[in-house]
């Protein structure tokens, strides 16, 4: 059962810049001041008629607190803090209507809104483990749709072989790209069959209620067997390719980020092991599972393929 661990308060009321840029001003308001901060962080809108979906991991949820406040998203800055402290002052709400270009080798290229990308789907409610290469971990209850089923509706063609996707590029929303932290905008893809894999998501929300910028708003990508990185938040961009395109990581650090990333404890990241993680808000280290724990579902895409070399 999943409980609201923060009292929600409307978006109006914390859309002021400079509240969020300095909290004792913040908290110098007085009682309304801190009633609000309190209420931090501010909810969004609730996603109705989600449909329990029965890929659930038996393990707790992360807070609420800590899946919003302790994120990678170098757009917003390389702190894990960063995020949720830049996301309300610049990102704001994310620009409407958010519109996704699909090209490349497929039937149907062209732009689509969010709302046609997403509303001819059912939403469902997916618990799944999140495995960052930086060996920490969450599990987060997340709302979305099969990647696969969107995908399907551009119809790739034969050539298309693997699938591209791009974040947003937007230094005004995203201070982190006032500067050449990584090679602008984020790339992420995926083999085709791995985007068709059904445990593939597109996620539009967690805990019931769309995505919170810092998680990549409005709709970021969800592979839980594979490290978060390959989960590319804030989608502009899906294309069909016959190649697969060489992505941030990979031009970032080619010995340390592979393209297929699947979550492997056998394959030591060069500056740390891979075989244990630490969960968030728990105390103790876990083993880190092949595939995130998904083996049995996935471990097929890889047969015959040397994962150490495909790292
Ligand atoms: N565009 C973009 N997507 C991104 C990142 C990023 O920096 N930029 N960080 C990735 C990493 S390293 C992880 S672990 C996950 C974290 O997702 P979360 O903050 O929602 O838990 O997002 C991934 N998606
Ligand atoms: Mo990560």
């Amino acid at each position: 059962m999943l409980l609201r661990t923060e009292p929600r308060i409307r978006e109006s009321e914390v859309t002021d810049k400079s509240l969020w840029l300095d909290r004792r001003r913040f908290l110098a308001l007085g009682a309304a001041g801190a009633v609000a901060a309190s209420a931090w962080p501010a909810r969004s809108a609730p996603l109705a008629g989600l449909v329990k979906s029965p890929y659930r991991v038996d393990e707790t949820p992360t807070s609420l607190k800590d899946v919003t406040h302790y994120n990678n998203f170098y757009e917003f800055g390389t702190d894990k803090s960063d995020p949720a402290q830049m996301a309300p002052s610049y990102f704001g709400k994310p620009p409407k209507p958010w519109m996704v270009t699909v090209s490349g080798e497929c039937g149907k290229p062209g732009s689509v809104s969010y709302d046609d990308l997403i509303k001819p789907h059912a939403l469902e409610e997916r618990i799944y483990r999140l495995r960052c290469v930086e060996a920490w971990s969450m599990v987060i209850p997340w709302v979305g749709v099969p990647l696969a089923e969107v995908l399907k509706r551009f119809e790739p063609n034969s050539k298309a072989k693997y699938v591209e996707f791009t974040t947003l590029v937007d230094p005004d929303r995203f201070p982190g790209q006032r500067v050449a932290m990584l090679d602008w905008p984020y790339v992420e893809g995926l083999r085709l069959d791995e985007a068709m894999h059904p445990l593939a998501l597109l996620a539009v929300g967690l805990y019931g209620e769309e995505l919170l910028p810092q998680n990549g708003a409005p709709i970021r990508l969800v592979v839980p067997w594979k490290y978060g990185f390959k989960s590319i938040k804030s989608i502009v961009g899906i294309r069909f390719a016959d190649k697969p395109v060489r992505t941030t990581w990979m031009k970032a650090g080619p010995r340390e980020y592979g393209y297929y990333a699947n979550v492997n404890p056998q394959v030591d990241h060069p500056r740390w092991s891979q075989a244990s993680e630490r969960r968030i808000g728990e105390f103790r280290r876990r083993e880190t599972l092949p595939f995130n724990g998904y083996a049995e579902q996935v471990a097929g895409l890889y047969s015959g393929m040397d994962l150490a070399v495909n790292f």
